[in-house]
């Protein structure tokens, strides 16, 4: 039988958090900041996790398949060198996933993160960003897009953050003449 605390907490769980953050490792974490404070830029406070496919695959496994049941909607995933992660997580799951390919101490400058995130075979699709600080950004963005599509308060905040950008360049713009 389950408890009153547990229905509860469950209940809780499934309303919150509709983002999960995903990271290969805490050596992304600086960098994936950037995507943390642009969600809570739209008021949305993500899950956080580091979880690896390659060193932590149980961990991934398990929770790409509980996500949707715990009520995350989207998951970003980033990882740099060879980045399996988002890969890995959407062979599990229906939910969709953004990743992020990240620049790694070694490695390749990114490009071998972003060839293993975005070659994904026909069936398995992740929506890959640019390398590193841009796409931790965008990666945050088009997450709030797809929420947007049934919450209308987003909706409205992305529209406003639309008008913002474009404010600031032609603010700098008229700076130069
Ligand atoms: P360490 O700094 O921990 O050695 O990690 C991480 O995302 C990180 O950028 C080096 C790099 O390895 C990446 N990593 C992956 C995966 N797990 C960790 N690409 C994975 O499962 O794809």
């Amino acid at each position: 039988m389950v408890s009153k605390k547990t229905k509860n907490s469950k209940l809780k769980t499934q309303n919150c958090c509709p983002i999960a953050v995903v990271v290969g490792s805490d050596s992304d974490m600086d960098v994936m900041q950037g995507c943390i404070d642009t969600l809570f830029e739209f008021g949305i406070k993500p899950v956080v996790r580091i979880i690896s496919a390659h060193r932590t695959p149980q961990i991934a496994a398990e929770f790409a398949e509980n996500a949707a049941q715990s009520g995350i909607k989207v998951i970003i995933a980033a990882a740099g060198m060879a980045a399996h992660l988002a890969g890995a997580l959407a062979a599990r799951t229906t939910l969709p996933v953004i990743a992020v390919p990240l620049i790694s101490a070694s490695g390749l400058e990114g490009i071998d993160a972003l060839l293993s995130t975005i070659e994904m075979p026909p069936g398995v699709p992740v929506a890959t960003m640019a390398i590193g600080k841009a796409g931790t950004k965008n990666a945050a963005i088009f997450a709030v897009q797809i929420l947007a599509l049934k919450d209308k308060k987003l909706a409205k905040k992305l529209a406003e953050f639309k008008k913002t950008q474009q404010q600031k360049v032609i603010e700098k713009d008229s700076a130069l003449q």
